[in-house]
């Protein structure tokens, strides 16, 4: 069997950026098709389906970036994207789970949004999450006590929200900055601005 791990990807999904991240902090080489080449022409072919990111892995199809992060640590436990113990692993992926279905749609309403009651509503939205993110990374770099995947799920919607939505997170989330500059640095991205695509951390 040709052993070949390749990533469908999209370079401005945040998914896809996670996904980057996850293969990065585990110094997994991998190939990238860029689904936008060919307008998912060869992604349809492969799966049926048109989300990215999809992982070709080793001939295994895996769909979805939650997916796809327990299937690398699987295979390469080294520099684990999770916390040490069960019940710190639990809340993990609670955290990666609201960062994903939540943090997500508030993205979404802000992109979205065309009219000033329609940015006022996003906004309000953005706004409670960040009250919670601020709270949360109080006197902390990271959630555990090392970068996981609960960071990483929530820095990529926090990067697609300054990259492509193009909102500035409120001076006052101080903590909310401050994670997001521990983050550029952890990444050794040279500006916020860039996307995550380094091969290895
Ligand atoms: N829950 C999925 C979400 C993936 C997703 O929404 N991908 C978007 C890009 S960010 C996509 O490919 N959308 C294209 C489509 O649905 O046709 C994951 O974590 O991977």
């Amino acid at each position: 069997m040709i052993m070949a791990v390749k990533l469908f990807n999209s370079q401005t999904s945040m998914f896809c950026e996670k996904v980057r991240m996850v293969f990065a902090i585990k110094k997994v080489p991998y190939e990238v098709i860029d689904v936008r080449a060919d307008e998912r022409k060869s992604l349809l072919e492969y799966t049926n389906q048109r989300k990215v990111p999809t992982l070709n892995y080793n001939g295994e199809c895996v769909i979805d970036s939650t997916v796809i992060s327990a299937r690398l640590e699987k295979d390469h436990p080294q520099n684990s994207i999770y916390p040490d113990g069960a019940a710190n692993k639990g809340l993990c992926l609670a955290l990666e789970d609201w960062s994903d279905e939540v943090l997500i749609h508030a993205n979404h309403a802000m992109r979205r949004a065309d009219n000033p009651e329609a940015k006022q509503k996003a906004e309000a939205e953005w706004d409670s999450h960040f009250k919670t993110l601020d709270q949360m990374y109080a006197g902390k770099k990271f959630i555990f006590d090392k970068l996981t995947l609960a960071d990483i799920s929530i820095f990529s919607q926090l990067h697609y929200l300054y990259t492509a939505v193009k909102y500035d997170v409120p001076a006052q989330y101080k903590n909310v900055h401050a994670f997001l500059e521990n983050m550029r640095q952890t990444l050794k991205l040279k500006s916020l601005a860039d996307s995550f695509d380094a091969p290895s951390l």
